[in-house]
This record gives structure tokens, sequence and C-alpha cells, in this order.
């Protein structure tokens, strides 16, 4: 079992603790001892073997004999035995917006709900009205939350897809019978979501049962829905389908291009195909009966008349009209960053402290991380007071002292009070170098409200990024409203910066308004909002929705050098 999953049982043993009415210190202690191990680096079955986990801050003596079990024997027993007291729905319910573990217990304890479909019927014929500390708008706000989780739950998330499809796309790719193979469909355009995974692979027609031999026997398939010649599929134990498509080395190129989609795109092209006296297919581009010959994709676009349109850019949002006049942008790469922002450390609700972020900065090749700790408002993350933000700007300028052609920037990551104020007095403010604003709490607003909100933070002089503008969490909360290209607009206008916050969970600012912030002259942040180490690497997603978003290297804050980005900084604004 690895550290991801033993993270998710012990945030489960403590949500069903709290169910039982457990004493909080000891449901907290599961919740923080997760949070800790979101932090450890080493391999949890070394550090089992050699009884190191007590080292880790925040592990006791019983977790960390729970821990030792799952990672000895990919279970524990203790964590059966809780589940097994409770119903096999109940933890669905959490999944509900503004549905927590004492609410979901209630309902439990009082009306027997033990499942969505069981307090969707509740809600429908009225059953919360009477019960204390729920009611009218409660139930209506269940119901909106039912409908959002149904939605939601038919998709995934992008690193949960791309961590399910990476050990299998490798699997074909490496069959000594695969001549060419390539992760297919959504997750190939970096979409912030994915319904399924999709792969196309060339053989010869001999070699094809062998290899759908193999694919539908690869260790992470939980079952098989079909198998045949050209096309197979499973489902994955992750809860993820994923499909293989087997074609000849001449059809690869054409499959290719029409599994990656999206179907709009490919839609689009065929019309412009059929233009030219083409047709266009999933097995080849016709002229007549004749074949165009193409290689790879390239050759498809070039037989076309147009440049090569990169993956991301495949919605039919402008791309094909752009490639047909030479004019797809040079999309930014992951080497054109040269600092990270935005990152969290154990001043506040981190995981690291601030030198092993810095360190794992810079041993990714990183020239300087933006610390931006959360401001004193927000409780619940360990909010920053003014004293605390002194004595971390002193361990900064330690750190700094010490550390060779790598540098510290002193950022806040400054919340917006509900009336668009700043979280910290003007005096404070100016300590830093530079200033992140987002949104954290009352985001229940509309339009109006929200876009006001965040034009009024933008107005004062100290900000320079704002933090994910909608809030928005994938798959689980639509962000608040607001009214984007305003925002953008005022964010120009000031010289502020948005960022592409680039948590797989968030990808806000949305994809489809960086080409309007570009054609505006805005800088773009790409940003991991980082918690722990780990979560540095997010920014690499932030690059791929970059790309979708069209945006060049000269469109991103963070390509700027150390001596830039301090110049940026530093810059008064109007
Ligand atoms: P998703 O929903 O995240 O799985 O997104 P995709 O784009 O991977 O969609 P999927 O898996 O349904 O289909 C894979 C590709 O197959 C899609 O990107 C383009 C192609 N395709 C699917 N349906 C159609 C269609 O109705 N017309 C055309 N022209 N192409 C399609
Ligand atoms: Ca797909
Ligand atoms: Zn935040």
């Amino acid at each position: 079992m690895d550290k991801k999953q033993v993270i998710t049982v012990l945030e489960e043993i403590g949500t069903l603790l709290e169910f039982k009415g457990e004493n909080p210190f000891k449901t907290r202690a599961y919740a923080n001892a997760a949070r800790a191990l979101e932090g450890v680096t080493d391999d949890l079955a070394e550090l089992a073997a050699n009884k190191r986990l007590r080292e880790i801050k925040g592990i006791g003596e019983a977790i960390s004999e729970k821990i030792t079990e799952l990672v000895t024997t990919g279970h524990l027993k203790y964590y059966d035995d809780l589940r097994a007291t409770f119903p096999a729905g109940l933890l669905d319910l959490l999944r509900i917006p503004g549905l927590g573990s004492k609410k979901a217990k209630k309902l439990f304890d009082e009306l027997g709900i033990a499942s969505i479909a069981a307090l969707e019927k509740a809600c429908n014929e009225n059953r919360l009205v009477d019960l204390e500390g729920f009611g009218k708008k409660s139930q209506e706000k269940f119901l909106e939350g039912i409908r959002q989780v149904r939605e939601f739950s038919s998709r995934h998330l992008f690193h949960h897809t791309l961590e399910a499809a990476s050990p299998l796309f490798e699997a074909v790719r490496r069959h000594p019978k695969v001549i060419r193979a390539e992760l297919a469909g959504s997750l190939r355009r970096c979409k912030e979501t994915i319904k399924d995974i999709d792969i196309v692979a060339s053989c010869k027609e001999a070699d094809r049962p062998a290899i759908m031999e193999a694919f539908t026997k690869l260790p992470s398939v939980r079952n098989v829905i079909a198998k045949g010649e050209t096309k197979s599929s499973v489902l994955l134990e992750q809860g993820i389908a994923a499909d293989l498509r087997l074609l000849s080395d001449e059809e690869y190129p054409y499959l290719l291009h029409h599994f990656t989609g999206s179907a709009e795109h490919n839609v689009a092209m065929r019309g412009l195909a059929q233009k030219r006296g083409i047709k266009m297919s999933d097995y080849g581009l016709f002229k007549g009966s004749k074949l165009i010959r193409c290689k790879d994709e390239a050759e498809i676009f070039a037989a076309l008349g147009m440049s090569y349109i990169p993956p991301e850019l495949r919605e039919n949002m402008g791309e094909i009209e752009a490639a047909l006049k030479d004019e797809i942008p040079e999309l930014i790469e992951k080497d054109d960053l040269r600092g990270v922002l935005h990152c969290h450390s154990t001043h506040s609700d981190g995981a690291n402290s601030l030198r092993e972020m810095a360190e794992a900065c810079k041993k990714l090749g990183f020239e300087y991380l933006g610390i931006c700790d959360h401001s004193m408002s927000v409780a619940y993350a360990r909010g920053l007071t003014p004293d605390r933000v002194k004595a971390q700007h002193k361990e900064i300028d330690k750190i700094n002292a010490e550390m060779k052609g790598f540098r510290i920037f002193k950022g806040t990551e400054c919340d917006i009070l509900p009336d668009g104020k700043l979280d910290y007095p003007e005096k404070v403010l100016e300590s830093f170098d530079f200033v992140v604003a987002s949104i954290h709490s009352s985001m229940n607003m509309n339009e109006e409200k929200a876009t006001a909100r965040l034009i009024k933070a933008m107005e004062h002089p100290a900000v320079r990024i704002i933090g994910h503008p909608t809030g928005r969490l994938l798959l689980s909360r639509d962000g608040y409203p607001i009214n984007h290209r305003k925002v953008i607009d005022a964010a120009v206008a000031l010289g502020v910066s948005i960022e592409i916050n680039a948590s797989p969970h968030r990808f806000d600012l949305d994809w489809r308004y960086c080409k309007y912030a570009r054609d505006k002259g805005m800088l773009i942040s790409i940003n991991p909002d980082a918690h722990s180490i780990d979560g540095i690497k997010d920014i690499f997603y932030g690059v791929g929705i970059a790309r979708k978003g069209w945006l060049r290297k000269q469109d991103v804050l963070n390509t700027k050098s150390v001596k830039e980005i301090e110049k940026w900084f530093a810059r008064k604004r109007k």
C-alpha cells in the first residue's frame, strides 16, 4: 500500500470516529497524521521496517502501529472493523457540498439516512424541515448538491486519470509487438477533467490478439467490459474506464488524430476537408477512392494545407482558422518556467518547512520560490499574524543568505475580505515582496458582488497576483460566479496578474479565458499552490492548461528570471 492510500485510510478513520461520536482529539489525530504524511518523502515501508515512523511529527504510537500494519500487510483490521459498523453508503454523503460529518451523523442517527439516494428521497418528502439545524433551505441545497455529485462522478480529475493511465500506456507502448502508441482523447488534450482513457496503438494484424490479451490482463484491470480484435474496454481498479484501439501502422496517424479529438475539432476538420474535395475518416484521407498517405499527424494537417495543431488546442475554438493562416502560436514548454510562486510552508498549512520547499524547488531546476502562507483571518489554515510574518521574514533572510544561486521572495496569500479589503494592515502589506490576493470565505455571492470584490482587491497597490479567481474545486464545488472579462480587463488596467492555479483540483483561471487575457496583454502566473514538496510538481500540469489556453512563454509571469521578476514585483503600480 502506498503513501496516498495510507493517507486516505487515515482520513476515513478520522471521519468514521467522528460519526461514532469519539472525542475530537482522537478524531483530529488521524486527520493530522494524514496531513503529516503528505510531507514525508521517505518510503513508508522502509520507515516502518526501521521503526522510524514515530520520528514524523504528528504520528504517535497507536497510529504508527496502524501505518505499519497497512504498509506491511495491505490491510488494517481496526479500519475494516470500523467500516463494518456503518452502512457502506454513509461516507458517500460527505461528497455532497455543505454536508460535513456532524450533519451526516445527525441525519443518520435521527432519520436513518445512510446513502445519497436515501437523502434525496428524504429531501423530496420534506422530512428535513422539522429536523433541528436543518430546514427547507438545506433540503434545496442538498438536492442541488446531489445533482452536482451525480454530474461530476462520471468524470475524473486529470492527475488521477493520468496516474491510472500511465502504467497502462507504458505497458502497451513497451509491448514487443506494438509499433507506435499514444495516449489520446481528453488526456492528450489536457482537459481539466476526463471521462475515460483512450489509448491508440499500431501493430501487425496477426499480433492484435496477443496485445489485446496482454492489455486485458494488466494488473490494474478490475474487469473487462469488452474484448475485440481492434478495440477493448476495461475498467481499472481506480474506477476509470480505458479503451485500447489497435490498427495497422499505415492507418495509425488518422486513428490517432481521430481519437485525440475533440469531437468538435474532428467535425470541423472533416467539413474543411470536404470543401477541398477530400474525405476524412478515422481510417484515412481520401481523394475519391485514393488514400492520401500521411506518415504522421503533421502530414495530415499539411495535406489539408494547414500548420500542425498541438493536441491541447484541438477544441474547435479558433485553432483551425489559425492553422490555415499559419498563426498557431509557439506554446509555452515546461522548461520555460524559471520560478515557483504561491506555495505554502509549515508556517501556515503546508506540510514542509520553508527550507525544504526552497530546496525542492532548487532541485527541480528553479531559480526562485515565492512563498505565500495564509493571512491572519484564515484561522483554519493557521494564517500568520503580523508578528509571525516578521519571524518568517527573518527566516527567509537567513535562508537567502545561506542558499547559493536561489532566492526566496517574501509573499503572502492574503485573504480578500467580504468587502474587498485585504486582511493585513498597510504596514504589514508593505513588508512583502509581493502579495497574492485570494478569496477563501463568504463565497456565497452573486456575480456582481464577486466581480466587485475581486476588482476592489486588485485596486490595492500592494497586490501583484489574484489567486484562484473563482474558488472552484473541480468535480466538487462550482466557484462563485464572476464576470471573467470584467475581472481580466480590470487586472490589465491595474497591472495585476491572475494565476492559473495549477492544482489539478482547481485549474483556475479556466483555460477558456486565457487567450482573452493574453490578447489584452496580461501576464499570467502558473502557480502550484503547493502545500508540500510533492505538490510543487503540479506546476507542470499548469503548463498543460496554459498551453490549452494558447499561452506562449512571453505570456507567463514566472518565465521571468530572478532579476526580471524582482523588478516586476517592485514596480510602482498606477
Ligand atoms: P472525455 O469525455 O474526457 O473522455 O473526452 P474525449 O475527447 O476523450 O472523448 P471520448 O473518449 O468520448 O472520445 C475520444 C475521441 O473520439 C474524441 O475526442 C473524438 C472522437 N469522437 C468521439 N465521438 C465522436 C463523434 O461523435 N464525432 C467525431 N467526429 N469524433 C468523435
Ligand atoms: Ca476519453
Ligand atoms: Zn488559496
